[in-house]
């Protein structure tokens, strides 16, 4: 399989502020956590990790033709855009939604994801292991 990663705004940071939400490791462990993951399993990853919602859409959409199915954590974009949504959408891959911490159980406006109306899953709450449960999941569509 080969699987596009997608990390929106802030995710650069982890490990750095809020360890109590979002744990002490990095964004950099969390790359070499999916790498050593998927050559494991034999699937190719590519990653990408953008602060800028248009540089997050277009990414998704050069996506198509290109990946069998994307992981994305929107993180804050996954209450707010439309925008990420509707490329999910245009270009139809398999994805599965994750976010490190439980979305359903912090503030209110947390609680709503765009992104989720257009992935096959969405998981919550099981911080960094969450990449690799959406890798099953989209190992399980092959
Ligand atoms: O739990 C998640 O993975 C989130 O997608 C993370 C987003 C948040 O807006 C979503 O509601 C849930 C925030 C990412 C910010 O990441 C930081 C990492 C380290 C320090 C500060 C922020």
């Amino acid at each position: 399989m080969k699987v596009l990663v997608i990390n929106g705004p802030n995710l650069n940071l982890l490990g750095l502020r809020e360890p109590h939400i979002y744990g002490k490791n990095t964004y950099k462990d969390l790359i070499e956590m999916i790498e050593a993951d998927c050559r494991e399993h034999g699937d190719e990853v590519s990653f990408f990790q953008s602060n800028h919602e248009g540089a997050i859409v277009d990414e998704i959409q050069a996506a198509y033709g290109v990946y069998d199915g994307i992981v994305i954590n929107p993180a804050a974009y996954t209450h707010t855009s439309v925008a990420i949504l509707d490329a999910l959408k245009a270009i139809g891959l398999p994805t599965v939604e994750v976010h490190i911490s439980d979305i359903r159980t912090r503030e209110q406006f947390r609680h709503f994801s765009y992104v989720s109306m257009a992935a096959k899953k969405t998981i919550a709450g099981e911080g960094f292991d969450g990449y690799l449960h959406a890798l099953r999941v989209l190992r399980e569509e092959e």
